[in-house]
């Protein structure tokens, strides 16, 4: 070919082309996995373990109808019996929840979709129903909170909780571990760390429960402890790439609050950073709410955030995009709209209207308004 032919100078066309050519629908690499969009299944959950915790028979189909999101992150799920806090969770710390939870990754696998598990402990968000023997729930401090938790067939305010003693902080950590490794033998691509949504990490984080005078109350450094010794024991554990953390800075779900969200959890997405984990998923404003519901910086966090940001919240396709394009997250989770719409990638990228989901089948209960809402492609083959 001749090196006559007059060639326009590139570069700067190239690197604008590059950011304006990004979109949601293109590949994305996070770690050492391909995912085949930015758009990610938030946790959902949806309360239909059966006996022994296992997930339903019904899961793997559920996951397997959602495998085009480019990951799925699965509803919260219990890393003991002492982490439960809701009726029919499911639970990652027996062999029988191990295998249920093999049929759930299979199937996802089987459609070329990656699958993480999100692990949690609820700490006070619980009740003695519930709880082995029906002891206290645990938490940093003996503050109830002014809430309720779905227990017996209805929801019931949560149960006065008791604090951890300083030497049954290592059981929790451990158990986060063991959770991981069940995890990995359970086919999962990795875990996502639950320290949002006033569960027990996050209890520790703010301070609205969290008055303890040890190494895990009072600084900033010491509520972030236990969420960040959980987060190096999963990492070690399973590798960093393999490992995610789940963050509401401002949100006040679980009935929690907190004095200075933003130096907290500056510190915290700081020390994440340099453990290495593969994402930072932050709810940016209220859980399921109003995403200007208190100041906050979250470009403050994606900046000391150096590896994949997930952004969650309220995101329309429009506003994913146009922050994506800004360079302000690299993910997008969509929650809710995944209930009613097995294939919301495919919707999303045609500009499909969306099916509404049926609130009364959200939580609890079979197939009904779990595996029966329809794709695109079943509507039409009707
Ligand atoms: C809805 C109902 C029960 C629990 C969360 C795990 O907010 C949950 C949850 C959501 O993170």
């Amino acid at each position: 070919m001749s090196s006559r032919v007059p060639f326009p100078a590139r570069s700067t066309t190239t690197q604008q082309t590059d950011m304006t050519d990004k979109t949601l629908f293109e590949p994305y690499t996070l770690g050492s996995l391909k995912l085949s969009n930015r758009i990610v299944m938030a946790p959902l959950t949806r309360n239909r373990a059966g006996a022994g915790l296992i997930p339903s028979e019904h899961a793997a189909t559920y996951y397997g109808q959602r495998a085009s999101a480019g990951l799925i992150i699965t509803e919260a799920t219990q890393i003991s019996a002492d982490a439960q806090g809701y009726q029919d969770t499911p639970g990652l710390y027996t062999q029988p929840q191990i295998d249920g939870w093999r049929r759930v990754t299979d199937a996802v696998h089987a459609k070329g979709g990656r699958i993480f598990v999100q692990l949690w402990h609820v700490g006070r968000i619980s009740h003695v129903d519930l709880r082995p023997g029906g002891t206290a729930p645990v938490a940093p401090s003996a503050i109830r909170a002014a809430t309720k938790t779905f227990v017996n067939n209805g929801f019931h305010d949560v149960s006065e909780p008791r604090a951890l003693a300083l030497d049954e902080i290592p059981g929790i950590v451990e158990d986060f571990r063991q959770a991981a490794a069940n995890a990995i033998a359970a086919g999962f691509h990795g875990v996502e760390v639950h320290g949002a949504n006033g569960y027990l990490l996050e209890q520790f984080i703010k301070d609205g429960a969290n008055t303890r005078t040890d190494a895990y109350g009072g600084s900033i450094e010491n509520r972030a402890r236990l969420l960040l010794e959980v987060t190096a024991a999963v990492a070690t554990e399973i590798g960093a790439e393999r490992t995610g953390v789940r963050l509401s800075p401002v949100s006040t779900a679980g009935a929690i609050s907190c004095s200075d969200p933003q130096p907290q959890y500056d510190y915290i997405a700081d020390k994440l950073d340099a453990l290495g984990i593969v994402y930072l998923h932050v709810v940016e404003g209220a859980t399921g709410g109003s995403r200007d519901a208190a100041p906050f910086d979250f470009d403050s966090m994606r900046n000391r955030f150096k590896k994949t940001y997930l952004a969650n919240n309220g995101y329309s396709p429009e506003l994913a995009n146009a922050r994506l394009i800004e360079g302000k997250a690299d993910l997008f989770a969509f929650g809710r709209p995944f209930i009613g719409n097995p294939d919301l990638v495919e919707r999303l990228e045609i500009g499909a209207p969306l099916a509404a989901l049926n609130p009364a089948t959200l939580y609890g209960g079979g197939a009904q308004g779990y595996t029966d809402y329809p794709t695109l492609a079943d509507s039409s083959a009707r």
